[in-house]
């Protein structure tokens, strides 16, 4: 059995360089997640590269290419300027990210955004129907596509179909508000597993579904739930996702990342390290963590000269108006809590603003005593789990959000906090900094076995075993084989 993965973004960046294009591996929950599983089991990852009308030859030769590289097949899904507009930065992220994220205020409800996305949804349908074959589990990812699986049936495809939501599900009274709701919800149900990030997130959308939709029979059957509505079965449950441990673990112990770490210990000698990673985002409760670590300051003087944040914000979406004001708030706020503060020798937090080489960001995890991991509300949110992976010494301390599906998996190990409370943050920032070393391993432990435990191979087993399908080959697949062989 091959794996199809759809996404909105094959995982690459296509960047035009003169006549030709320039290729490079994305960044973000959803590749991190999926690249190890194709690189593992084969198939075949269906999205849009990232540019605007890349319906060209050396577009193709170079996807080509990198797809013998990589293991897996790369099938991109072109889009044009309005297409972009409507769907991807309309529907997309002016709609339903931030209205599954319970920041209604953020939302633009454009009824062009929506004939946009069903007209997307059909290409992506298209696509996905020339490539695929009868055998194929076909496997669809996050909010972008939530209708693809009734454009699918709508052509016959007769394929097991999953769908599988990275970003939160809201109750019904946040939900109802999207003036599509019942056509999302149908579209849902075409799907034979429709998975979710965490139990509540699953009790959400069963809300949803007994408002909405009150004709669909709804029966427990262990961790899943079967909704029987019109002539289709779809099974529902909860799959908290993981990281490919091992391979954070073993790559963050490597020599070369044990020296990046220690020129970056020599640039801030006798510091404890505060670690914020976040792509930039209104979600990821940027500014309430600056406050807190400000607030911090000004309670315990004696963390002063001895801790240092370091908040690295990965660019993101930067052509939407709230990301440009995001960005300057954060700046504004870095000034002013640097300026407060700062004194010869010390500069309380070092803002970086820019996206990080794989080995930097290694480094940084290792070399961090403290992760800050404080979203306004967060899927999963896979760099507390990262963090954990690449504590080499064991003894690193996670502050999270219990507004993190993380939490829910991580709340034994992890010191949870309220992001809105800044009170209680700037507490819990002193806390951590305080505990010595020998205190912090029992905990770290505890949340390594978790993180591994339950690693991204774990959650395909979850979500294909719910699906009926066989566990897929657990060995990588030999990539110099198929190149060999393609
Ligand atoms: C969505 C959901 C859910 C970040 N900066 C750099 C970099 N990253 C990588 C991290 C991590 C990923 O990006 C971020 O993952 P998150 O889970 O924190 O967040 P989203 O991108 O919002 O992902 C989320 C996820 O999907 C998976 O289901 O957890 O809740 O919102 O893997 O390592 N990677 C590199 N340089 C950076 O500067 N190389």
């Amino acid at each position: 059995m091959r794996i199809v993965v759809v996404s909105n973004r094959l995982p690459i960046v296509v960047e035009p360089d003169g006549p030709e294009w320039h290729i490079r591996p994305g960044s973000g929950g959803l590749v991190t997640a999926l690249s190890p599983v194709l690189r593992r089991h084969g198939g075949t990852w269906v999205g849009w590269p990232g540019a605007e009308s890349t319906d060209d030859e050396s577009l193709a030769r170079i996807l080509s290419d990198y797809s013998r590289s990589v293991g897996y097949e790369l099938k991109p899904v072109p889009m044009s300027r309005d297409e972009i507009l409507g769907f991807y930065q309309g529907f997309c992220n002016e709609i339903v990210w931030p209205l599954f994220h319970d920041l209604q205020t953020y939302c633009n409800f454009v009824p062009e955004y929506w004939t946009r996305c069903t007209a997307v949804e059909r290409r992506y349908a298209e696509i996905v129907v020339e490539c695929v074959e009868p055998t194929d589990f076909i496997w669809v990812q996050d909010y972008h596509l939530m209708g693809l699986g009734r454009q699918l049936r709508g052509h016959g495809i007769q394929n097991r179909l999953g769908f599988f939501l990275h970003i939160p599900f809201p109750p019904p009274d946040i939900f109802c508000k999207l003036p599509w709701r019942t056509d999302v919800l149908e579209s849902l149900l075409h799907y034979d597993v429709v998975g979710f990030q965490t139990p509540r997130d699953r009790e959400n959308f069963l809300d949803c579904l007994r408002h909405l939709l009150p004709e669909a029979q709804l029966r427990r059957q262990g961790h899943t739930v079967e909704c029987r509505w019109s002539t289709r079965v779809t099974r529902i449950g909860a799959f908290p996702i993981g990281i490919d441990y091992d391979e954070f673990a073993s790559a963050a112990a490597a020599p070369r990342i044990g020296e990046r770490v220690r020129e970056l210990r020599e640039q801030m000698p006798h510091q404890q390290i505060v670690l914020g990673l976040d792509r930039l985002d209104y979600t990821k409760g940027i500014p309430c963590r600056l406050r807190a670590f400000g607030l911090a300051l000004k309670r315990y003087p004696e963390l002063h000269r001895n801790v240092t944040l370091l908040q690295v914000v990965v660019p993101s979406r930067e052509a939407v108006p709230e990301y440009q004001d995001l960005k300057a708030q954060i700046e504004r706020l870095v000034t002013q809590i640097n300026g407060e503060f700062t004194q010869p020798g010390w500069v309380p937090i070092q803002h970086v603003f820019r996206s990080l080489e794989r080995d930097e960001l290694l480094a940084y995890y290792r070399a961090a005593d403290v992760a800050l991991v404080t979203p306004l509300k967060d899927g999963m949110n896979l760099v507390a789990k990262e963090y954990c992976a690449c504590q080499t010494e064991g003894d690193g301390v996670l502050i999270l959000s219990e507004f993190a599906g993380a939490a829910v998996q991580m709340q034994r190990g992890a010191i949870l906090v309220n992001p809105f409370d800044t009170g209680r943050v700037a507490d819990a920032i002193r806390r951590a900094v305080s505990m010595t070393r020998e205190l912090r391993r029992a905990p770290m432990r505890r949340l390594c076995r978790n993180v591994r435990r339950q690693d991204v191979f774990w959650w395909v087993r979850r979500f294909l075993g719910a699906c009926g399908l066989p566990a897929v080959r657990s060995q990588p697949v030999n990539v110099s084989l198929r190149r060999a062989v393609a």
